[in-house]
């Protein structure tokens, strides 16, 4: 399977091209996943070096990243998942970071595995997670973030949930490009999930923990 021309039109801003291109990918047989995978995540790895190397600037980012999200709304249906829920959780990218694919993936990939997400967004301040474990009663409290300077608010999170005296209601789990196993230790995260896989088999492992 030829992934080269989705990447290219994602990179390019093409929404339209793109979308055809991976309804090209499903006709010969490529799963939605893959698509994602070999496609999506690739080009916007691709845009990250370009942006990096002054070659292409925020518009162009902002372009490939809508392109993305065009895509994943188009390949959404085509992953559905189970309808009865195993356990719930809130998710959002931390206050100040407006980074969301990634955080968008963890949740498409949650709910294909039969988890009920609520999805805060991005920019999400601490007191606003609280309020949301307050009203969803979540077993895992999921915590996004892409940039060096706004990892120190999951740590202000998690001090957040501790001061409110409910750290030990949820799971706290925290990702994104930055993030790494020893940060979540360091801040005392429940847990460290590099992919969006990797985050579903983070929370799965929890809800058997608690059986
Ligand atoms: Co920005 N940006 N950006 N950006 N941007 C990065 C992150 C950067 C690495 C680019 C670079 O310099 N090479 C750099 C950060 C440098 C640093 O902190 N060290 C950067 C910068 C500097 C900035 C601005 C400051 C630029 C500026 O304005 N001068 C600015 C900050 C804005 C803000 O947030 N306050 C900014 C803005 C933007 C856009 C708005 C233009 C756009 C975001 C659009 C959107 O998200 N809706 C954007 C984008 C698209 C990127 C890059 C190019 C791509 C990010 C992405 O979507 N990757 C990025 C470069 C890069 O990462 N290569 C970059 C694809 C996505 C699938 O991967 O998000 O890593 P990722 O998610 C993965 C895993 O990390 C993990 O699973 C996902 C799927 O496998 N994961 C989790 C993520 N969250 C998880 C949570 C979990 C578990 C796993 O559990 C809860």
């Amino acid at each position: 399977m030829d992934y080269k021309s989705i990447i290219m039109a994602v990179i390019e801003g093409e929404e339209e091209q793109a979308a055809e291109l991976a309804q090209k990918l499903l006709s010969y047989g490529a799963a939605p996943l893959e698509i994602i995978d070999y496609g999506l995540i690739p080009a916007m790895a691709q845009v990250g070096r370009l942006f990096k190397d002054g070659e292409i600037y925020v518009p162009e980012v902002m372009m490939a990243a809508s392109v993305v999200s065009f895509v994943i709304e188009r390949l959404k249906p085509l992953l559905a998942g189970e309808i009865s829920h195993k356990g719930t959780v809130v998710l959002g990218t931390v206050k100040g970071d407006l980074h969301d694919i990634g955080k968008n993936l963890v949740a498409l990939l949650l709910e294909n595995n039969g988890f009920k997400v609520v999805d805060l967004g991005a920019d999400v301040p601490p007191q606003a997670f609280i309020e949301a474990v307050a009203i969803h009663d979540p077993q895992i409290v999921g915590l996004s973030a892409l940039l060096t300077t706004t990892m120190p608010q999951m740590a202000a999170t998690i001090r957040a949930f501790a001061e409110a005296g409910c750290r030990d209601k949820v799971k706290i789990i925290i990702g994104g490009a930055p993030v790494s196993y020893g940060y979540a230790a360091e801040i005392a995260a429940d847990g460290y999930a590099e992919d969006a896989i990797g985050a579903v088999d983070l929370c799965l492992s929890f809800l058997k923990e608690a059986e």
